[in-house]
């Protein structure tokens, strides 16, 4: 098939058109680099020495064989959209270009402009580009596990069937999203679900927990295909950054309590649930959800795994319970459906002591690289510290 990869030089996307690739699908990445111009204004790096996206490209020619094209280009421009779209008429694009951050568009107004209208307006310009150029095409979204909340009856997976007055019907899940970055998620859900219904246009948002690790059997063939691997307070996600923390011996920063219980998957699995909803396209006119994980966790169970794992090592971590920066319950109910991907044949990659094994080793193998100084959370949910303006590093 012909897939695109918006996103495809970001920490999801770059090694899932790579597993796409090797999987014998032609693969085009989508980008704009604005990933990489954030870490300037942040003034953070990723831990591993991640290569241009042309090096990565070449790299990964010579290592395979398979030629990956590329597209520079925003999704908010209306013209680059529709010129590759009509240029290669996928079969389906995943869509992973979105700004991904929660404490990113909490910083301040700007922030959270921004990113509801790089990620709302770039969906809607894909799905009109779909409906113009390749009406046949799937659009693979990713949604997060976000959009739910964290409400005190099980998640199930898109839609719920609820008895009101004597009548009964299936409807969306209510959506109660932490943050305005999450909120964005839900806007696109509305857009991609109505597209659908009056289009005819098929698509699959795939809401993901969060994803831990950075390898996968692709990255590592070569070092010049090394994968992204935040750790500073907005993009560094929850397991990845414990294990920075452990290696250059911070305290592991659990927010608050440390009840807040997520759905968490390896970024391996990230990769093959694409790839499994890619091959089991939906019909025309269909917009169905998976949830996208394959554990629950709480931040203080992870945190604890962490230390274990890390005295195995020889490296005394421990934790420290910083005031949650974040509005969020932290002791909670949370329970959630995710059968969808294992009855389409999924095999998850449970968290395992050799996981955080290699984690650990990674980070302690880039440990002159961390700057502490990006570890303490400062952006603030109740009111940003920062003034609009202001310096955000
Ligand atoms: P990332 O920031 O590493 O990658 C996103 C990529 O999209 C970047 O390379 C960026 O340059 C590009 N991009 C953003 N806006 C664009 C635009 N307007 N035009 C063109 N390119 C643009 O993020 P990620 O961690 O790889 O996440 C990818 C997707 O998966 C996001 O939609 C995110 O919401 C979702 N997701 C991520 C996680 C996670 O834990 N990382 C969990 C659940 C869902
Ligand atoms: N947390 C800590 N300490 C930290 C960092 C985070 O206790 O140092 C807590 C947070 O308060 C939160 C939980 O860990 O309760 C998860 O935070 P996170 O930063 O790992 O993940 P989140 O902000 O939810 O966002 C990430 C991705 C996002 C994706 C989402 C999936 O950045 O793109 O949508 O995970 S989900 O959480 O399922 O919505």
């Amino acid at each position: 098939m012909k897939v695109l990869v918006l996103g495809g030089d970001g920490y999801c996307g770059w090694p899932t058109a790579l597993h796409l690739s090797e999987a014998g699908h032609e693969v085009v990445i989508v980008d704009n680099f604005v990933r990489r111009q954030i870490d300037h204004e942040l003034g953070v790096q990723s831990l591993t020495p991640i290569r241009t996206l042309s090096e990565r490209v070449r790299a990964w020619k010579e290592v395979s064989g398979q030629k990956i094209g590329v597209e520079v280009g925003d999704l908010l421009d209306w013209e680059f959209v529709a010129g590759f779209m009509r240029r290669h008429r996928p079969d389906a694009v995943v869509h992973f270009a979105e700004q991904r951050a929660a404490p990113y568009s909490m910083i301040d107004r700007a922030h959270a402009v921004y990113t509801q209208h790089n990620n709302v307006i770039g969906t809607l310009n894909l799905l009109f580009a779909i409906r113009d150029f390749a009406p046949e095409c799937h659009l693979v979204k990713l949604g997060t596990m976000g959009e739910y909340g964290t409400p005190n009856i099980d998640i199930e997976e898109g839609f719920i069937e609820i008895e009101h007055n004597g009548r009964r019907d299936v409807v969306p899940y209510p959506k109660q999203p932490g943050s305005f970055y999450h909120l964005s998620k839900v806007h696109d859900s509305h857009n991609i679900m109505f597209a659908c219904r009056i289009w005819g246009i098929r698509s699959t948002d795939l809401n993901q927990g969060v994803v831990y690790g950075t390898i996968t059997a692709q990255t590592e063939q070569d070092e010049r295909l090394i994968n992204r691997f935040d750790y500073d307070e907005v993009f560094g996600t929850v397991l990845n950054r414990f294990c920075i923390q452990a290696a250059v011996g911070h305290p592991l920063t659990v927010y608050g309590k440390g009840g807040q219980t997520r759905g968490f998957l390896d970024i391996r699995d990230t990769v093959r649930c694409v790839e499994l909803a890619i091959e089991n396209p939906p019909e025309e006119g269909e917009y169905r959800v998976f949830n996208q994980f394959t554990e629950e966790f709480s931040v203080r169970e992870l945190a604890e795994k962490v230390v274990e794992a890390a005295a195995k090592l020889g490296v005394e971590a421990r934790v420290e319970n910083l005031p949650n920066p974040r509005v969020e319950a932290e002791e909670h109910y949370y329970n959630a459906k995710h059968t969808k991907l294992l009855d389409l044949g999924l095999k998850p990659h449970y968290l395992s002591e050799s996981l955080l094994d290699s984690l650990l080793n990674i980070a302690l193998e880039h440990r002159e690289r961390v700057d502490e100084a990006a570890i303490l959370p400062r952006v603030d949910w109740r009111g940003s510290r920062r003034s609009e303006g202001e310096e955000v590093a």
